[in-house]
């Protein structure tokens, strides 16, 4: 039997990974976590359903794109099984009038050495979205003795874990920022909630920001779970949505990290990157102005690249000024063609998880 999973960082030589599919995906309905997330100037406020089957296949043959890029280079890709997100939910606890997609997988999945763990969304719209994933969670159990397949304790999502009207319809840019200056944020403290894509893996060090769609309790539980790592609260005091690490505080090699330069590591939590010698670069300007219609996400999308070893980076192929920064500091770059993939939840980064890069577990900062 082979070792199939094993992933410490996000820099190590990529073997193995999942790149996700935009299959009947839909824009949900609003509820208590997700109308924080969409902007007041958004199309896409009000509004709920199918995603427009145009955008669907150019999302896929954006996605198709990429996993021939990867192929090529003979890294093994898995696709997740899209479900039918259009069906209405219920647990005990609460009812919604759809799921939402199986993109972007890094937001669903964990992978920390040979352990992949499903994750404790705080949109009620995601809780079922692991499903997508369970047949290769399988897979890679029947395959791999050493794999363990975790889902992280799963959250109720009753009305207490929201602040209600946590932000109404005249809140202004401003009021936002001093919102996540006081890591006010719409969840609760009553459970863990997380996305997997507010983590960053490094080696002993694992790095969590605490935002919109991860809470303090998710780090506490996290401490607990895993005591041998140590679990660092970073955030971004810059960022009006703070969602998601991977737009504002990207590694791409042991030493070196770039960070969105209007969503600023706060000096404190910089020290112990600057103790151990790391250098923190402010990204390259985004080449666009707007993300692209019907989409979640900034257009920081441009520094969500994916690394394939500490010398190799996939970066979108129209982010001509990311190119042209990772370029200069070392990097050999692949362009790819994701923009159409966007709305789906993500970019390059976004769109994957990782399933086994070479490596072991290192201590960065000792
Ligand atoms: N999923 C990453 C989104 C981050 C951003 O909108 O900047």
């Amino acid at each position: 039997m082979a070792k199939i999973v094993n992933s410490w960082n996000d820099w190590d030589p990529l073997k193995r990974v999942i790149v996700g599919r935009c299959d009947n995906s839909m824009i949900p309905p609003e509820e208590p976590a997700t109308s924080e997330k969409v902007p007041v100037d958004s199309e896409m406020r009000g509004m709920w359903g199918l995603r427009p089957a145009k955008t669907v296949e150019r999302g896929n043959e954006c996605l198709d794109n990429l996993v021939k890029i990867l192929e090529d280079r003979g890294v093994v890709v898995d696709r997740p099984t899209p479900l039918q997100w259009n069906q209405a939910i219920g647990t005990p606890d609460f009812r919604n009038d759809s799921m939402m997609t199986c993109m972007p997988p890094r937001d669903i999945l964990l992978t920390v050495g040979n352990e992949i763990m499903a994750s404790a969304n705080s949109f009620r719209c995601r809780y079922f979205e692991y499903l997508a994933y369970w047949p290769l969670m399988k897979q890679y159990f029947d395959e791999d003795p050493d794999f363990l397949w975790t889902q992280a304790p799963r959250p109720r999502l009753t009305d207490a874990s929201y602040k209600h009207n946590y932000y109404d319809e005249k809140i202004t840019l401003e009021e936002r920022l001093v919102r996540t200056a006081n890591k006010d944020f719409v969840t609760t403290e009553v459970e863990p909630m997380w996305d997997a894509a507010d983590l960053m893996r490094m080696g002993k060090d694992i790095f969590i920001q605490h935002g919109l769609t991860t809470n303090r309790t998710a780090m506490d539980w996290f401490q607990r779970y895993y005591p041998e790592y140590r679990i660092h609260a970073v955030n971004f005091p810059g960022d009006p949505y703070p969602i998601h690490i991977d737009a504002t505080f990207v590694p791409l090699r042991p030493g070196l990290i770039i960070n969105n330069p209007h969503r600023k590591l706060p000096e404190e939590q910089r020290a112990i990157f600057e103790a151990n010698d790391w250098q923190i670069v402010e990204a390259a300007q985004p080449a666009h102005d707007e993300p692209p219609a019907l989409c979640y996400s900034s257009v920081w999308l441009s520094m969500n690249c994916l690394v394939l070893d500490p010398k190799t980076v996939i970066v979108e192929a129209s982010e001509v000024y990311q190119q042209e920064q990772m370029d200069k500091l070392g990097m050999n770059v692949i362009p790819c063609d994701l923009r159409d993939a966007y709305p789906f939840g993500g970019g390059l980064h976004c769109s994957t998880a990782d399933v086994y890069r070479e490596g072991e577990c290192l201590d960065y900062f000792p």
